[in-house]
């Protein structure tokens, strides 16, 4: 049929009754208030409305009758609507004897969910990488339980050095015993390990940092704990020289504590760089020790098999939890690791 076609006035208030029969039915029907507003949506939607459709048929009415159908319709439409707000008003009231029957009182405070947040150490490491990052150093990984060759030797420690005594160390003799290994496993008690097993790896040039957990029989005090976190930096390439590492620790602790920071290097001994240094950075009023760095020694480039006549390099190990607690003014290190919400919460 034709939209054109006439269409008697009875048969189209026989459409509107019909529609509003149902519409009405729909509406009492609804459960919720989204399954109301899909029913509204549906009978009087304004622009695919069902009353909308009917409403088109409006034109094809005689011109005589037009007046008749035109307010036939708007009774209709009245009628709709009407239901439709009756049976939001019986949801409404429905629900404030649901929340009476739950004796919950709304106009009390609510309970705020608890947002976890990153621990300060992990935050901490996040920023580290990232200022390591925009200087060129990648992020580079190693296991937490080492084999001598890797906590030890190659970084030239040998077997006779009292930095391989048990009583410095944690090692898992039983562990290494049931895996039929000779050697004695133990947990890494230095980042230096993953210099190793990056250049065992790598063909030279290499600039690397590793964050990660170390561990040492260290009896915990406020500036020390038996497990404890560690960035170390490598940077191999030609004619690398301190100036090189001064630099590199220079830039890192102004973008780390954001302002130009003072840093100096003193003479120290570490097996695996030559010479060797401390390096502090001065800051409110005292200078700070960072941590050991180095010209890494020609002995480690050689058992990784580089050639020390052809590479040079510099080497640095930072203490994290150290650097956490200068940024947020702990004084103790052993807060960090007691896992008490009421202090992470802070960071
Ligand atoms: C080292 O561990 C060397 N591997 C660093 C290094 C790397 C030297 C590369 C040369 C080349 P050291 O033992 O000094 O060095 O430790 C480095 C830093 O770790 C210290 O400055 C300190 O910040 C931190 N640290 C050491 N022991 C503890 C501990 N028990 N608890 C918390 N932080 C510690």
């Amino acid at each position: 049929m034709s939209s054109d076609t006439a269409m008697p006035l009875d048969e189209f208030i026989k459409q509107l009754e019909s529609l509003a029969a149902e519409a009405e039915q729909t509406f009492q029907d609804a459960v919720d208030a989204e399954k109301l507003e899909t029913a509204r949506v549906e009978f009087l939607g304004a622009r695919q409305g069902r009353l909308k459709s009917v409403q088109k048929s409006l034109g094809r009415i005689d011109k005589s009758d037009k007046p008749a159908a035109g307010k036939k319709l708007n009774e209709v439409k009245n009628r709709i609507q009407s239901s439709f707000e009756a049976s939001q008003a019986n949801l409404s009231c429905g629900q404030a004897e649901r929340i009476r029957d739950l004796q919950v009182d709304p106009s009390l405070p609510g309970q705020r969910p608890r947002i976890g947040r990153l621990h300060p150490i992990t935050q901490t490491i996040e920023e580290l990488k990232d200022i390591m990052g925009r200087l060129g150093f990648t992020p580079a990984e190693g296991p937490e339980v080492e084999d001598p060759w890797h906590n030890f030797e190659a970084l030239n420690i040998p077997e006779i050095h009292p930095a391989r005594d048990p009583l410095d160390n944690f090692y898992l003799s039983l562990a290494s015993k049931q895996a039929g290994l000779d050697s004695q496993l133990l947990l890494r008690s230095q980042t230096s390990t993953v210099q190793i097993r990056v250049m065992e790896n790598t063909p030279p040039p290499v600039r690397i940092i590793s964050l990660g957990r170390v561990y040492r029989p260290d009896t915990a005090d406020a500036t020390h704990y038996p497990m404890f976190h560690q960035m170390e930096g490598l940077l191999i390439d030609t004619e690398v020289s301190l100036a090189d590492l001064k630099t590199v620790l220079h830039l890192f602790a102004t973008n780390y504590l954001g302002e130009d920071v003072p840093v100096r290097i003193r003479p120290s001994f570490f097996p695996f760089t030559e010479p060797s240094v401390e390096a502090d950075y001065y800051w409110n009023g005292k200078w700070v020790e960072f941590g050991g760095a180095g010209i890494v020694d020609p002995n480690v480039l050689k058992s990784v098999g580089y050639d020390p006549d052809a590479v040079s390099g510099f080497a640095f190990g930072l203490g994290v939890e150290r650097l956490c607690m200068v940024r947020h003014k702990i004084t103790d290190i052993r807060d960090l690791f007691t896992n008490e919400v009421r202090f992470l919460r802070q960071f």
